[in-house]
């Protein structure tokens, strides 16, 4: 059996998966994700069209959220989940359709597909659903994969907000727009890049939704040491997203002698007063994502998952792993809702760390507290003494070229200050980086959904120096893996955002006259060495 999966920065020789993912992404569940894109397109195109004459309806609207975010990257594996979700999709599609009445012009055949009886019925169907499709042209192919990836990053983004309870019309109603003019052959290369540049904005629209719903629930992130080391005591490490999910687990496990560690993307959580507030919230453990195979079999307690990245789990730790939310591994506990006691007790039953001291680092620069020093960060570039700023983020991942970051972030000059999100910073937020005139050189904004953040800093420090963002002394160099870096890179370039450095290396889904533009309209360029990149720069 084969299979075609080129969405994430480890596509196959750069290329594409075909006979396994290197994610782990076994050719059956690659067949079903490509299944379940296929069916939200065909509910999509009802969706759309009942929207067309002012109908909508809410359960078909965030069930795109679940169907989207399900195929991302490192998110579920189970075959038996992902068949469950596409026997749901049959009937959601079905309700859409109810919903739009008879539409004028023909129905494709998305929109008429109806789930296979049993999981093999599904599997072939995903085989003749795949993402290759010889038919359409290269580049309009090319878009289209642009556009369906920037909207599974988005719908991530706005999953975790619906968690908050926050949700956007605007965002449903592009949603159903975009994946139902995949449909629409009358569609040419300029429609799908303006979808693309708008599936951009949207995606700023929802990591402001879900900036708001951190904030409104936990306040501003402030300022905060995050210990390296351990407290003596039973210990639940948590890896993911989502905020909400960690707050319920602290609530639970409150005044039990158990302590939470973050790991991953889950780092920001220390510096949310929300969230800080409580004494077990301990410290963080480990490094990115693609290290967890080899560390969490060190970790002597409970482990869960609430969004992206799982893989594969050792022997070491697999029975003591769960998952939450969307993300699913075969065999492993999942957990439904929001009762953690099984965790707990698995918690309670493994050993515990003993008390271990270790190294503090900073969290907690969102845009409220750097735009709360905002003075001194203006006179320090006015005085000469902070020449230039890098963002450099992203995702991490398991490539050795991604070693370009940590070089990079050592070598940047003792005068510029460094801006970091997202798991990428794991290649360098250990090291110490000292300040300027009392701002640390290195400051973490957040997860990859404060991207968000960085922008708005990037908007008020244009607004202070009376200039464009692309006259600012500010370098983006950012590292990708999953589709939700697809949608921040959408965003940055809807803003106009111009000279991104990118890598490691850049998508496979991108064609070489989409890369041609990009160059062009946006000077997007791919990484080089630290030193050429530094020098290009810096002068
Ligand atoms: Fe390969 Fe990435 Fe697709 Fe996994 S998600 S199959 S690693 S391209
Ligand atoms: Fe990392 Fe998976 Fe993308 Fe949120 S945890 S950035 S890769």
């Amino acid at each position: 059996m084969s299979m075609f999966c080129y969405q994430c920065e480890q596509a196959a020789q750069g290329t594409g998966c075909t006979k396994i993912g290197v994610c782990g992404k076994q050719p059956d569940v690659a067949a079903l994700q490509d299944l379940l894109i296929h069916a939200l397109k065909g509910v999509s195109f009802w969706a759309h069209a009942a929207r067309g004459q002012g109908r909508k309806d809410q359960e078909v609207d965030r069930f795109m959220l679940d169907g989207l975010f399900t195929t991302v990257t490192n998110v579920d594996f189970d075959a038996e989940d992902i068949a469950r979700i596409l026997r749901r999709a049959g009937e959601i599609k079905e309700k859409a359709r109810v919903l739009a009445g008879p539409v004028a012009g023909p129905v494709p055949a998305a929109a008429e597909w109806q789930p296979a009886a049993n999981l093999a019925g599904l599997v072939r169907q995903g085989e003749e659903h795949g993402v290759q499709d010889p038919t359409i042209d290269a580049d309009v192919k090319s878009v289209q994969e642009i556009v369906i990836y920037g909207l599974k990053g988005y719908a991530a983004y706005a999953h975790h907000a619906l968690t908050l309870g926050a949700e956007s019309d605007e965002v449903y109603a592009f949603t159903h727009q975009a994946l139902a003019a995949t449909l629409d052959k009358s569609l040419g290369l300029m429609d799908f890049v303006n979808l693309a540049l708008e599936c951009g904005r949207i995606n700023l629209v929802t990591m402001e939704l879900l900036s708001q719903a951190h904030t409104g629930r936990y306040g501003h992130p402030v300022p905060t040491p995050v210990s390296l080391g351990t407290k003596q005591g039973k210990a639940i490490l948590v890896s993911g997203h989502d905020l909400r999910m960690l707050e319920e687990l602290l609530k639970q496990t409150e005044g039990k002698g158990i302590n939470i560690y973050t790991h991953g993307e889950m780092i920001p959580a220390h510096g949310y007063p929300g969230l800080k507030k409580y004494a077990h919230l301990a410290g963080n453990f480990g490094g990115a994502w693609q290290d967890q195979a080899k560390e969490f079999g060190n970790f002597p307690g409970a482990i869960i998952f609430n969004t992206n990245c799982i893989q594969r789990p050792a022997d070491s730790y697999k029975e003591r792993l769960f998952t939450w939310g969307l993300v699913q591994w075969p065999d492993v506990k999942h957990i439904d809702g929001w009762d953690f006691s099984s965790v707990i007790r698995k918690a309670q039953e493994l050993p515990g760390f003993q008390e271990q001291p270790g190294k503090e680092i900073l969290v907690g620069f969102g845009h409220n507290a750097i735009l709360g020093v905002a003075d001194k960060v203006i006179a320090a570039v006015k005085a000469g003494q902070l020449r230039h700023f890098f963002l450099i983020g992203g995702c991490d991942g398991a490539k050795s070229g991604r070693n370009y970051y940590t070089e990079f972030a050592e070598q940047v000059p003792k005068d510029c200050v460094i801006l970091t999100l997202a798991c990428g910073k794991y290649r360098f937020n250990k090291l110490d980086f000292g300040d300027i005139g009392g701002i640390p050189r290195l400051l973490d904004v957040g997860q990859c959904n404060d991207a968000y953040s960085a922008v708005q800093i990037a908007l008020a420090l244009a607004n202070a120096f009376e200039c464009e963002v692309n006259d600012l002394p500010l370098s983006m160099v950012l590292s990708w893996y999953e589709q939700k870096a697809c949608a921040i890179l959408l965003s940055l370039l809807y803003l106009g955002i111009k000279d991104i450095r990118l890598g490691p290396s850049l998508p496979a889904f991108i064609s070489p006259n989409i890369l041609n533009v990009l160059v062009e309209k946006f000077n997007i360029m791919p990484i080089q060495t630290p030193d050429e990149d530094l020098k290009a720069i810096l002068g």
